[in-house]
């Protein structure tokens, strides 16, 4: 079975990552998406709460799966016996990180990344920019499922 790992934080996951997702879901027979923790980083939604809403807009897509993980991502690899990373590439500067972890990650594990471009309609777009305009009280609507967009606002409005 080729199955893929697709990593990321996902706080909260936006139409250019469901845009990977469904492409990847084509190419694999089984795409994994890992909500990876980072204790360092403070986040809008739980771990829990990411992963119930990639659960959510992941539903229609029976070769889709959805876990988290504390750790490096190639022992998540290794302990489910996944054989490829892929990582969403937006612009250039994507790249010079994307790159230096791909390489790490190979050097450690002998796991490759593969890099899937952007749709030119979400080029732009970030979870992290989604919530600055959001907060601002900009229109993001068609930026994010319905349903996470609605999420979004609600968690927005409980911090304000
Ligand atoms: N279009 C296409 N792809 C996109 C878009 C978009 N609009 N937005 C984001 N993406 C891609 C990103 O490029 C990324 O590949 C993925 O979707 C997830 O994006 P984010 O922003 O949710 O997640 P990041 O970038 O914060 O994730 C970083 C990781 C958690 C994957 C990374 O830090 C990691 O692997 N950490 C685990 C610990 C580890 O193994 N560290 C050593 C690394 S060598």
């Amino acid at each position: 079975m080729r199955r893929a790992v697709y990593p990321g934080s996902y706080d909260p996951v936006t139409n250019g990552h469901l845009d990977i997702i469904e492409r990847a879901a084509e190419v694999f027979d089984e795409v994994v998406i890992a909500v990876m923790i980072n204790k360092n980083k403070s986040t809008l939604f739980t771990v829990e709460e990411r992963v119930e809403m990639l659960r959510d807009v992941t539903a229609h897509r029976p070769n889709v799966r959805v876990d988290s993980w504390y750790g490096l991502l190639v022992q998540y690899c290794e302990k489910n016996g996944i054989r490829a990373i892929v990582k969403g590439m937006r612009a250039i500067s994507d790249f010079d990180y994307e790159l230096q972890m791909a390489q790490m990650n190979q050097q450690l594990s002998g796991i490759d990344t593969l890099f899937m471009p952007t749709s030119p309609a979400y080029s732009f777009l970030s979870s992290s920019l989604v919530k600055e305009v959001a907060k601002y009280g900009g229109d993001v609507s068609h930026l994010l499922p319905p349903q996470i967009h609605q999420r979004l606002l609600q968690r927005l409005a409980e911090t304000a």
